[in-house]
């Protein structure tokens, strides 16, 4: 029984025509700005984002962890939903590195902000008592929000509340291009209203390492130096940027396949009993679904379905995870789905025994 890994799209690998690039990539020494692969990379990813200017990181999290320490001071208030990544996941970077202070407004069911909620979270200026707000931080897709697509509208609702309060926005974009893909329109429409956005190669583009954050030349320069702090200059990692330019170039448009195994993945897991999801509601990659009571927890679910070989995650007790990615077809996602109805049936019977 083959293993079927929807743990994340974190777990691609890269492409032999990447590992060919990678190969042959020109390199030099990137904190002396000479990496020729690192300044095309840089440059197309701004390019294509309509900014002036790109920078290489290590990972989503040191670019979420570099917007904050470049746009915020210490002691800062910096809003977010309350089901964004950097709150959840980040294991605690914004107030243990940067610190700021986050505060949380609820996200709608596909990730976006009520820019009303917005409003009244956002402090006033000049009270000696209360932390300024100077970040929201946005995200798109949104990762616990099944991979909820904000539209160039969404994000400029948001964006235009925390402009008008002084304040600057971050658009944790780690899967920017499947929003793009989604929607149907250039990802430089979903970034227009922000003032940087990072996103990741090495997630359902492929690459084995790497984020791109993209914003004005100044602000570019400023993260520069931030990056270097917390010790991200890297030196002749053009080998990774050369597989990040093969992403940009073939890996952006396939990404339709991934949503629409997405689609079928839902939509067989909401016609087996004791599992809820909507699955009109799935718009890119990520399918989160509820487990019902009668089946158990979330994990008892997760260890019976690795004993399956299929390999999931969660995002709470009474939630699941499955991701698609270019390692699962068709194919794979119907063979997931049968063995997810045997595991929960049989979870089911033992429960009313
Ligand atoms: N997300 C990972 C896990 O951390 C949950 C995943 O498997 O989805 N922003 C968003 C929206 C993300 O989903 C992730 C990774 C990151 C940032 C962090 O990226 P990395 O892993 O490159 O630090």
């Amino acid at each position: 029984m083959s293993v079927i890994d929807l743990r994340s799209d974190t777990v691609t690998k890269p492409t032999d025509e990447m590992r060919r690039a990678m190969a042959n990539a020109e390199v030099g020494d990137d904190v002396f700005k000479e990496d020729p692969s690192i300044n095309r990379l840089q440059e197309r990813a701004a390019e294509m984002l309509g900014k002036e200017a790109g920078l290489l990181m290590a990972s989503g999290t040191m670019s979420n962890l570099v917007a904050i320490l470049a746009h915020c001071q210490r002691g800062d208030e910096i809003v977010m939903g309350d089901q964004a990544h950097i709150f959840w996941n980040e294991s605690g970077g914004a107030s243990g590195l940067a610190a700021v202070q986050i505060r949380l407004v609820p996200n709608g069911p596909q990730g976006e902000i009520d820019p009303g909620d917005l409003a009244e979270a956002i402090r006033p200026r000049g009270n000696i008592h209360t932390p300024p707000t100077t970040l929201l931080c946005l995200e798109n897709t949104h990762n616990r929000c099944s991979g909820g697509v904000l539209t160039p509208q969404d994000t400029k609702r948001a964006a235009d509340v925390a402009h008008a309060a002084g304040a600057k926005v971050h658009l944790d974009g780690a899967r920017l291009f499947n929003a793009a893909v989604a929607l149907e329109v250039p990802a430089k429409e979903l970034v227009k209203d922000v003032d940087d956005v990072s996103f990741c190669l090495s997630k359902a583009l492929s690459c084995p390492v790497g984020s791109v954050m993209c914003g004005s030349q100044e602000f570019i320069d400023e993260a520069l130096r931030w990056r270097k702090m917390v010790g991200g200059g890297m030196r002749q990692a053009g080998v990774l940027a050369a597989a990040g330019l093969v992403a940009l170039d073939s890996m952006v448009d396939r990404l339709a396949e991934d949503h629409a195994n997405a689609r079928r993945l839902a939509h067989g897991l909401a016609n087996i009993d004791g599992l809820s999801v909507d699955p009109d509601s799935i718009q890119t990659n990520i399918v989160i679904f509820d487990v019902d009571e009668s089946v158990g927890v979330a994990a008892d679910v997760i260890s019976a379905l690795s004993r399956e070989d299929v390999l999931v995650s969660t995002p709470g007790k009474h939630s699941i995870r499955m991701v698609t990615h270019r390692h699962v077809d068709g194919g794979d996602i119907d063979e997931a789905l049968s063995r997810t109805s045997r595991v929960v049936g049989g979870l089911r019977s033992a429960n009313k025994g």
